[in-house]
Formats: structure tokens, C-alpha cells, sequence
């Protein structure tokens, strides 16, 4: 009698499991950044700057372990099914239809990485990243209640986040140039290669990817 109990228990426990075996669960998958302080440029052409020089070193990566309700890594997630958007929502990127490609398919283990560039626009200096798979925003584990915000600053061509860089993004960078960190009016998205200063060198970049939009 108390055999059969314990096997019908057995028998509930697998089929709660593998009822839901395979989907995303949210809360047991995690990301992160391979380095503290990633700062990556973009533009909605998806022609700036890699995620693996966001930390200056050609090998930095945004990992990402796909897990299911029990905690089993999936493998084999499509490359495409990832998204990123600010925290905080008065930052909120443009994103083009398929803004990041992970580097693979996730293993065994249910891990990839992403270390490709951003097809968007928009500025986010505060407050990081959210991170979400196959439609699913990764929350942070066991509450399952906070979104799993990662520090990534990011600054854009596009300032004005509407996925088109044109006369509307020059009036916004007219404001900030030749002005340096520290002083009235400078803004830090407007510095693209990262010497806290807004100037020739930034325009130049704007003129590179002038007039570029979303494939
Ligand atoms: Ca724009
Ligand atoms: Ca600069």
C-alpha cells in the first residue's frame, strides 16, 4: 500500500515535469555581461559597434542560460529569439525586427552567447538591460517577481530613437558638440568613441551612418 503511494507520487512528479519540459521558464533561465562595464554603440542599420568590443577587449559577450521549469538548460534555441530593452521605460530603445542574433544555438547546457551588434536606436545610461527569450522577460530567481536588469550602457547615432538617423539626430548632437563631460549641455550619448567629449570625432560617425534605418 504505502509502495503504491509512493510510486503514484512518482509517477505525478514526472508527469508534472514533463508537462512542461522544453518551455522557457523565465525565472530559472539567467544573463549577464562578461565585464562590468559594457558600453556599446548603435545604429538601426545594425553597422556599429560589436558587443564583443563593448569593453574595449574583442572578446566580451552578453551570455545567456536557457532553462526550464525544473532548471534543465534547453538546448537548441534559435538565434534570433532574443530582445533586449531598457529597464526603465522613459529610455526605451528603438529596435529593428531582429535587433540582436545570439553566436549560436544554446548547447547542452542551455547557454549562448551574443557578442554581434545592436540593429537599433535610443540612449540608456541608467538602469540597464532587460533580457528576454522567446517573448519571455528573465525575472530573477526563486521570486520570480524583479526583472533581471544587467548594466550595458548604450548610445546611438539614432538619438532621437526613432530608428532613422537624419536632420532630427544632427539638431540633438548640435546641442552637445564640442562640449566635454562636466559641462552644461553635454550629452554623453552623443560620444561614440568613448572620450567623454562630444566633437569632430563623433560627427564623424554620425556622417558615416547618416540617413541609415532598419533593413
Ligand atoms: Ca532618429
Ligand atoms: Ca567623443
Amino acid at each position: 500500500m504505502f509502495k503504491g503511494k509512493v510510486l503514484l507520487f512518482s509517477l505525478l512528479l514526472v508527469f508534472a515535469t514533463s508537462a512542461f519540459a522544453g518551455d522557457v521558464d523565465n525565472c530559472r533561465s539567467d544573463w549577464g555581461v562578461s565585464c562590468p562595464t559594457m558600453r556599446v554603440c548603435i545604429c538601426p542599420q545594425g553597422d556599429f559597434e560589436f558587443i564583443r568590443d563593448g569593453c574595449k577587449t574583442g572578446t566580451d559577450y552578453i551570455w545567456v542560460d536557457v532553462n526550464d521549469v525544473s532548471g534543465g538548460g534547453i538546448s537548441g534555441v534559435p538565434w534570433s529569439d532574443y530582445w533586449l530593452q531598457a529597464c526603465d521605460p522613459a529610455q526605451e530603445l528603438c529596435l529593428c525586427a531582429n535587433p540582436v542574433v545570439a553566436d549560436s544555438l544554446t548547447n547542452s547546457a542551455g547557454r549562448t552567447t551574443i557578442s554581434g551588434r545592436i540593429a537599433g536606436g535610443g540612449c540608456i545610461v541608467t538602469g540597464g538591460l532587460y533580457l528576454a527569450v522567446q517573448g519571455k522577460v528573465i525575472v530573477t530567481y526563486p521570486a520570480c517577481t524583479a526583472v533581471t536588469c544587467r548594466i550595458i550602457i548604450i548610445v546611438s547615432v539614432d538619438l532621437t530613437a526613432d530608428c532613422k538617423v537624419n536632420l532630427s539626430d544632427l539638431v540633438v548632437f548640435g546641442l552637445s558638440y564640442n562640449k566635454n563631460l562636466g559641462e552644461p549641455g553635454y550629452d554623453t550619448c552623443c560620444d561614440y568613441n568613448d572620450d567623454d567629449k562630444c566633437n569632430l570625432s563623433d560627427f564623424a560617425f554620425m556622417g558615416e551612418h547618416y540617413l541609415h534605418e532598419c533593413f
